[in-house]
């Protein structure tokens, strides 16, 4: 898979050569291109930004650098371009695994007001487009929500590390939160490990984490629950 990043702030995309995403490039399965949009304007400013029309509080994105890099990026068929926005579709595990069947994901990070509209229209000419937003708030820019997103797609490419077993176990979800996890010291600050995970009982063990992931589904997040949630790409979660 190859990853290219469109920003006005490309130091906020460093973290891409650490960890995770940094791994998958040393192993070949993934490349990492991050490009500053600046380098695309012609005035001696490097504007990229301009008041709205119809007036308003804030600045727009001019759609010219964007519209020169899809030309020098060779934006086309096989190409999912992603816009980061907080009026985007949510991103959910469903779209994460959607996306990594792509050859080609562009980020394009929104600053500012947001981007010229042409841009997207463009975009959608010339390639898939999904607009994509992390959550019900406003961050000051894309490349946060561009960084969780690669961080949820990578992890799922095939033949990336460790990720078989991981998906295994996430099929096996059902849609809860996860049960609360223990490891050693049996005993900590006067807090003793439940029983039942010293017991042995495997189905016992079972039982009581299913109880403990619906309890605190049903607590935080009883939208899971609902039954519009149960239908085909509800959440995936990790293993009860
Ligand atoms: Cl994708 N972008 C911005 N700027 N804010 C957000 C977001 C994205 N998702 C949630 N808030």
């Amino acid at each position: 898979m190859r990853l290219d990043y469109l920003t006005i702030f490309p130091d906020y995309l460093a973290p891409l050569g650490l960890s995770l995403p940094g791994k998958a490039v040393e192993s070949g399965l993934l490349e990492v291109h991050v490009h500053d949009l600046r380098q695309w304007t012609h005035d001696r400013h490097r504007t990229v930004d301009d008041t709205p029309y119809g007036g308003g509080a804030g600045m727009v994105m001019k759609p010219e650098p964007f519209g020169e890099a899809f030309a020098e990026l060779g934006v086309g068929a096989g190409t999912t371009v992603v816009f980061t926005t907080p009026s985007g579709e949510p991103f959910t595990q469903a779209l994460a695994a959607e996306l990594s069947t792509r050859e080609r994901l562009v980020f394009a990070c929104g600053r500012y007001e947001g981007i010229d509209q042409r841009v997207i229209d463009h975009a959608r000419d010339l390639a898939e487009v999904r607009e994509v937003s992390l959550g019900d708030y406003v961050l000051n820019g894309g490349e946060v929500a561009a960084l969780a997103i690669t961080e949820a797609v990578v992890r799922l490419l095939p033949g990336f590390m460790g990720n078989a077993a991981s998906l295994v176990e996430e099929s096996h979800a059902g849609g809860l939160l996860e049960y609360p996890v223990y490891t050693k010291p049996p005993a900590w600050e006067g807090r003793e490990v439940p029983a039942v995970l010293r017991s042995g009982d495997h189905g016992a063990i079972a039982a009581w984490r299913r109880e403990q992931a619906r309890r605190r589904t049903a607590e935080r997040r009883p939208d899971l629950l609902a039954p519009s949630a149960l239908e085909d790409g509800s959440p995936i979660v990790p293993a009860v």
